[in-house]
């Protein structure tokens, strides 16, 4: 999508100027203060460059692994229009991929690059998708716990400093802003159900909270990426988004009729904020590291994708190089 026409100053084969230069660097520092966006061609410093790359293409790689939990119940939907919502649901991760995957080519990593860190474990992606779906509450879950953390984070990176990202953002939250209602929608109906369907939410509901409150990263203080705050990458901090994400679940909580599974979930009236229990990061970094419940599933799943593509890869390679030879015979 970016990455066609990009033709990259200074004679490089590929990605921007990488020579530093106090110059140059005093010209992106500006821009950055201003509120201005970093594009692709200009200027700017390697570390803000890697930096992307790091967290852009674990965002694309979260979302096709995120497309895995639910992409397993589509065959398993209750109805036409639940079949159809999720169908179109989990096609939209996979276009957030896309998108994303694309953004970091801007800054002069190829696709193969990305997607050989993913499947070797190199990369990360987020903890999240390596918990399983065991009931369809859990696709209701999903959708209002998951993708309403994901929104939390991704709204502030719509004004992200790397333009391509910043662009990519605003349309993949419009999209899981539909993931979270159907999410939700899909809980509310399942609590206006039988009682057996109660509890499954609920059961589903205290399984995924945890997980969902891990998302946003380990504590400020164990954050180590703190250039991105400074570059205007990262624009709110993981506590803070935690916190936001914590203050505007636990009304929904209680309009839908569940319980979230935190016996320390207070309101605190000087803070201004609902207090909450210690966090597990022992699980957490266990699931990072590659131990969670589903990791190997998932890069399996996702290497016999890639191994099943790659006819699709080669034809279009071979369709590329006939036109390019047409185009020569023509001119
Ligand atoms: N899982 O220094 P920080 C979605 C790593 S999309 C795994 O705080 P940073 C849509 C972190 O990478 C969900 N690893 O790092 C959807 C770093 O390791 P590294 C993904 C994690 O980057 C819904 C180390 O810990 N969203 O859900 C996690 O400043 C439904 C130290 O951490 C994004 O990627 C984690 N949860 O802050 C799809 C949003 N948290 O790289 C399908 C963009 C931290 O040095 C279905 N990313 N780590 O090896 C971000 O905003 C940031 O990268 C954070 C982490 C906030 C995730």
């Amino acid at each position: 999508m970016y990455t066609q026409s990009l033709s990259i100053p200074d004679g490089e084969a590929k990605g921007p100027r990488k020579v530093e230069n106090p110059d140059y660097l005093a010209e992106f520092n500006a821009k950055i203060d201003a509120g201005g966006f970093i594009e692709p061609k200009d200027w700017m410093p390697e570390a803000y460059r890697k930096t992307l790359i790091r967290q852009i293409s674990q965002h694309a790689h979260s979302e096709i692994v995120g497309m895995l939990p639910e992409g397993n119940w589509i065959t398993r939907a209750p109805s036409l229009k639940r079949k159809a919502i999720l169908l179109a649901k989990v096609q939209d991760e996979g276009g957030h991929g896309l998108y994303l995957y694309a953004a970091a080519e801007t800054l002069g990593v190829s696709r193969d690059e990305l997607y050989e860190a993913l499947l070797s474990g190199k990369a990360k992606y987020s903890s999240i998708f390596n918990y399983p779906t065991l009931n369809w509450a859990d696709i209701g879950v999903i959708g209002w716990l998951v993708d309403g953390a994901a929104i939390m984070n991704q709204i502030p990176l719509c004004k992200c400093s790397y333009g391509p990202y910043a662009r990519a953002m605003i349309r993949v939250c419009k999209e899981e802003s539909f993931h979270q209602r159907q999410g939700y929608d899909l809980l509310l109906q399942m609590m206006k159900g039988t009682e057996e369907q109660r509890e499954m939410v609920q059961d589903a509901v205290n399984r995924w909270w945890w997980p969902s409150i891990m998302m946003f990263g380990p504590h400020d203080k164990d954050s180590v990426h703190t250039d991105s705050a400074r570059w205007g990458i990262k624009r709110i901090s993981n506590d803070d988004l935690r916190q936001k994400f914590v203050d505007a679940t636990v009304k929904q909580a209680e309009v839908l009729g569940v319980s979230l599974p935190d016996p320390a979930l207070k309101w605190n009236e000087a803070r201004g904020h609902y207090d909450f229990g210690a966090i597990d990061w022992d699980e957490f970094w266990s699931v990072v590291g590659g131990n969670g419940q589903c990791n190997v599933d998932r890069l399996a799943a996702r290497q016999k994708a890639w191994d099943d593509g790659a006819w699709v890869r080669e034809a279009a390679i071979a369709h590329a190089e006939k036109h390019s030879v047409r185009q020569q015979q023509a001119a």
